[in-house]
């Protein structure tokens, strides 16, 4: 495979950008090799500098669920730009968002557009810690909520001490903060709970983790997690970042049936564009200024090119529900072909999926927290991302990353993929 003109981008752009990329995961350090320049994407394929095409799971990480240059949302931002490309005051497109929201996720009533993830988080623990007077949160080892200092905290030692950071720069004083426990382990958050009465504002959890790998909620996980926070009247954050309007028109709360005090949204919303959500309870987003004390503030939220397009990927979801049991059909119709081509391999690695996400694992035990999916291979997990790239078929450079199925994943291109994957783990477990 030719790569030469990626080659020649990658080390220009190490002299300017750090890594020579705007966001880590893109720089394959853990599959090895140099990252792939993409120039253009068109329904399930990427082309990148060197005119290689590839069938794509990644989906830039989960807003393409309609596949790359769809129609609708590109004439939605083509009509928009004609109108200037940002104003910096209420727009009638902002009030459309926040009311499609609204109807959409059922546990929000009231919502506030940011430009990313991460600023949707950051926000949400903000909003949370003031509106209980609390100042500690609980999140779960292996999930990820964007690069907040509260977020990037590493388990303490021991289930019940302060987390430590997990990036330099990031203070002590904000670690102190932040408890961590396994994810599905609904005893380690009583245990928490009880060694800090009163002082929890948040637990904040990936509904179902995808930045582990794909790991589901255990039965009864979400549903302690509700009782506990009923009980201790902390504030349940779903961080719907990647499940929400990937799971169901409703996220993952639609689909599992468990409703949070507050959600963050993300990827999808934007349709491609730079686009964060944060929302909730009426009586706690109320206290966000300048409604209330509680401030955040944006230059670009709710920016009008990004609302067209969030707007019209929204709204075409809303109005075709059916499509989620299409990409559930179509991930279950790939699932079974990789396991079956395993099996006759004699290979039994674990998948777990759920709706339109999925996650090999290098490993034969069950994945239901970060430890067990630490079990991987990760070796072997490189040679099969390199083997089925070198094959047409671009997949998550990590191990601890979910795969996503959008419309444009027809039964042929799964029979393609099969093929590849079939062929690759010949190649890795000869
Ligand atoms: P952003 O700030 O990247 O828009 O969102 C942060 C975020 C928050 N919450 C969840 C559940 C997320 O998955 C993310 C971002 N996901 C990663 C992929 N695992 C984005 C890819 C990247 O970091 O480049």
């Amino acid at each position: 495979m030719k790569t030469v003109k990626s080659s020649e981008l990658f080390s220009k752009a190490k002299e300017y950008i750090p890594g020579g990329v705007n966001s880590p995961v893109r720089a394959f350090r853990a599959v090895g090799g140099n990252p792939l320049f993409i120039k253009r994407a068109k329904g399930a394929y990427l082309f990148d500098e060197d005119d290689n095409q590839f069938i794509e799971l990644i989906n830039s990480w989960g807003p393409m669920i309609l596949g790359h240059g769809n129609e609708l949302i590109e004439k939605s931002v083509r009509e928009a730009l004609s109108d200037s490309l940002s104003f910096g005051a209420p727009s009638r497109k902002e009030v459309e968002m926040a009311e499609l929201i609204v109807n959409m996720v059922p546990s929000v009533e009231m919502v506030r557009m940011v430009n990313s993830g991460t600023e949707a988080t950051m926000s949400a623990i903000r909003v949370a810690r003031g509106y209980t007077g609390r100042e500690k949160i609980i999140k779960f080892e292996g999930c990820y909520h964007g690069h907040g200092d509260s977020f990037l905290i590493a388990a303490g030692s021991g289930a019940v001490t302060m987390g430590v950071p997990d990036s330099p720069g990031v203070p002590q004083g904000v670690a102190n903060d932040t408890l961590t426990a396994p994810y599905n382990n609904i005893e380690a958050v009583k245990l928490l709970v009880e060694k800090n009465k009163n002082k929890i504002a948040a637990i904040i959890v990936e509904p179902v983790a995808g930045n582990m790998g794909c790991v589901l909620p255990k039965p009864g996980f979400l549903e302690g997690l509700r009782k506990i926070c009923d009980e201790e009247n902390i504030v349940l954050i779903f961080d719907e970042v990647m499940t929400g309007f990937r799971l169901s028109a409703s996220g993952a709360q639609g689909a599992l049936g468990v409703q949070a005090d507050m959600t963050t949204l993300g990827k999808i919303i934007g349709g491609g564009m730079p686009v964060g959500a944060y929302g909730g309870k009426k009586e706690i987003m109320q206290k966000v200024s300048p409604a209330g004390p509680v401030y955040q503030a944006g230059t670009l939220s709710g920016n009008p090119i990004a609302m067209s397009a969030g707007l019209t990927i929204l709204k075409y979801l809303n109005e075709h529900p059916d499509i989620y049991n299409q990409l559930s059909k179509q991930t279950d119709y790939l699932v079974k072909g990789l396991k079956k081509a395993n099996n006759l391999l004699g290979l039994d690695y674990t998948f777990n999926h759920i709706g339109s996400m999925f996650t090999m694992f290098f490993t034969n035990t069950s994945v239901v927290d970060f430890e067990t999916a630490k079990q991987s291979d990760l070796k072997k997990f490189a040679e099969y991302f390199q083997a089925m790239l070198s094959r047409g078929v671009y997949m998550a450079p990590s191990q601890f990353e979910s795969l996503f199925i959008s419309t444009a994943i027809s039964t042929e291109l799964a029979d393609q993929i099969i093929l590849a994957h079939t062929e690759s783990m010949k190649q890795i477990h000869n």
